[in-house]
């Protein structure tokens, strides 16, 4: 029936909802970590594999996984995102057909609607690659520096200052981690559950350096558990981003269009689809 060789596999919509759902289940089964799911991290590794794109020369992002690799998985922005990077192993085992740069920004994709984020349409066509691919540390962003450091972080990738304001929404999810950054903290009371929060936490609280022997970082005046990033706080002091963090805050559903639509854009940054857009898919979420 037009097969040409039986022994090639080519993977359908549906064995990718199948990766989908193991994803999910252990999602579910393994809640004995961090607060309680291994999504935000999973998150973090989708971005961090798709952050490093750099539009001038068409190199970095999600083709080629090459984080697996020294040096690119010992930069210190990728500190921590070995246990994403393991979590998923037992997946790769399952089905050895994906690649494991698919299988990361599918991961990513599944994290944050498991979580109750936006559907976020994925299309598979990331291919591994060597070590000879890694890129050279410093093309993520550093949470010490101001407007001026995300802008050229983020316009090298192709984003604009909208684009940079909803990506950032994505820190309603997971903490710092001493051990990892240095940082401390989640930014909302509800880490695994993605909402608007972190936009509205932003406005309504009061932000006051925390005192303590780590990096410069703010805490909320009230209860004095909730963190901010200085790139966090930017997002309300620079007066190109201020207008989006107002949106985003007064309408969850504005902000889940928007962030569906740039995380479906960094996701693919950079990768030589031979799919075109109509082979993008919505996976269905476990009910
Ligand atoms: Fe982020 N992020 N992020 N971030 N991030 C950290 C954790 C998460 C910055 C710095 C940090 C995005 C943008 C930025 C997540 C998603 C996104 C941490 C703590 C730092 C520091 C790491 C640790 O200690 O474990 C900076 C600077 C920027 C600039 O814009 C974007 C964009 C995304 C996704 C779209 C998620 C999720 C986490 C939580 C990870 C976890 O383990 O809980």
């Amino acid at each position: 029936s037009g097969q040409t060789n039986p022994t090639i596999f080519t993977p359908t919509t549906q064995d990718y909802q199948k990766v989908y759902d193991a994803i999910a289940k252990k999602l579910i089964d393994e809640d004995d970590y961090d607060d309680g799911s291994y999504g935000p991290v999973l998150v973090r590794l989708g971005w961090h594999s798709s952050g490093t794109y750099d539009k001038l020369t068409n190199t970095g992002g999600s083709n080629g996984a090459t984080m697996r690799f020294a040096p690119e998985g010992d930069h210190g922005a990728n500190a921590g995102l070995k246990a994403a990077r393991d979590f998923l192993e037992p997946v790769k085992k399952q089905f050895p057909w994906i690649t494991h740069s698919d299988l990361w920004t599918l991961g990513a994709t599944c994290a944050i609607q498991e979580m109750g984020g936006p559907d976020i349409a994925w299309r598979p066509g990331r291919s591994d690659r060597d070590v000879a691919y890694c890129t050279p540390d410093g093309r993520l962003p550093d949470a010490s520096k101001g407007s001026d450091h995300l802008r050229g972080i983020f316009y090298r990738m192709g984003f604009n200052d909208q684009e940079i304001v909803a990506l950032s929404g994505a820190h309603a999810l997971g903490r710092c981690h001493t051990d990892r950054s240095g940082f401390e903290g989640p930014w909302t009371f509800s880490p695994i559950t993605m909402t608007n929060d972190y936009f509205k936490l932003l406005l309504d609280e009061e932000w006051d350096y925390r005192n303590w022997n780590g990096p410069r970082q703010f805490q909320d005046n009230k209860t004095k558990t909730l963190m901010m990033l200085p790139t966090d706080v930017v997002l309300i002091k620079d007066e190109g981003f201020r207008p989006h963090v107002d949106r985003y805050a007064n309408d969850q559903e504005e902000f889940f269009k928007e962030f569906s639509d740039v995380i479906m854009t960094l996701f693919e940054l950079g990768v030589p689809f031979e799919s075109g857009k109509e082979a993008r898919n919505v996976f269905k979420r476990t009910e």
